[in-house]
């Protein structure tokens, strides 16, 4: 494959981002490659993120905004970012947090190990990888959380919940998108198992992931209790794979030890 067809184009979801914005767009272009995208979607934050975001896309020809009418949850926002991007071409896909707790200075890593992988996930969870400044109860749940999916799953990939990913192309158009439910944290383990699903390379790059910079979090106890309702859904479902049929189910991940 020629370079030029791996265009890399990085989603962005917002809600209530406006003081970390800016600055984020700075330092992410900092780390990409001068041709990458960067999308932002934006839930119409009440803060007025959509109109800074707007401002950076006057500003910058390689930066875009998609605005949304409300609220919607993390994964519809990323579905209809990843939609776009594919329309315009990407050959990577890259996603991640916009609150600073992802530092842009791993873009490059990610993109590095996607030479080789069909996804990459910047994991909390591997050798040289961990969390800065939680609290013990914080990461108890993360790490049960990860657990817990792991199990339920029956996959080796160590960080299912985390958001900072860049997938090939490929990975996206074999997903079908439409069919995607999961709204928060599921949605990252949904997208993580339907790849290893369908046969694709998975590789994990170790990260150190920080508290947001500012603002607030929009976790809550739904986005929880639907993960933990939803992931063993994820396994039956692909049981019948819709039409009573098993799918592929020998994941070719493994894990990626710097
Ligand atoms: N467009 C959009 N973005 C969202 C929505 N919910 C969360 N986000 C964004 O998704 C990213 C992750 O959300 P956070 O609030 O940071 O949640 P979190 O990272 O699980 O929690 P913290 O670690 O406490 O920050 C941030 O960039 C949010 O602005 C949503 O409904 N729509
Ligand atoms: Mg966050």
């Amino acid at each position: 494959m020629i370079e030029t067809m791996r265009e890399p184009w990085l989603v962005l979801p917002t809600y209530n981002e406006r003081e970390n914005i800016e600055e984020l767009i700075g330092a992410v272009r900092q780390m990409l490659p001068a041709a990458a995208h960067v999308l932002i979607v934006d839930d119409n934050s009440p803060d007025g993120t959509g109109e800074v975001a707007d401002r950076l896309a006057a500003e910058n020809e390689n930066v875009s905004v998609l605005h949304r009418p409300r609220k919607d949850g993390l994964g519809p926002a990323y579905v209809a970012g990843f939609r776009r991007a594919l329309a315009e071409g990407a050959g990577l896909i890259l996603e991640m947090d916009s609150d600073f707790s992802h530092e842009p200075a791993y873009l490059p890593r990610l993109l590095d190990a996607a030479r080789t992988a069909d996804l990459v996930i910047g994991s909390r969870y591997v050798v040289g990888g961990g969390v800065g400044d939680w609290g013990a109860l914080r990461r108890a749940i993360s790490r049960g959380g990860s657990l817990y999916a792991r199990l339920a799953l029956g996959v080796g990939v160590r960080d299912l919940t985390g958001g900072f990913k860049c997938f090939r192309r490929e990975v996206l158009e074999a997903i079908d998108l439409d069919t995607v439910q999961s709204r928060g944290y599921a949605f990252q383990v949904e997208l993580t198992y339907r790849a290893i699903q369908h046969g694709f390379t998975v590789v994990e790059v170790p990260i150190v992931f920080r508290d947001r910079r500012h603002g607030t979090s929009k976790m809550d106890r739904s986005i929880v209790a639907e993960a933990v309702w939803r992931v063993p859904l994820l396994r039956l479902e692909s049981r019948d794979g819709g039409n009573g049929r098993r799918r592929r189910a020998t994941p070719k991940s493994r894990r990626y030890t710097f």
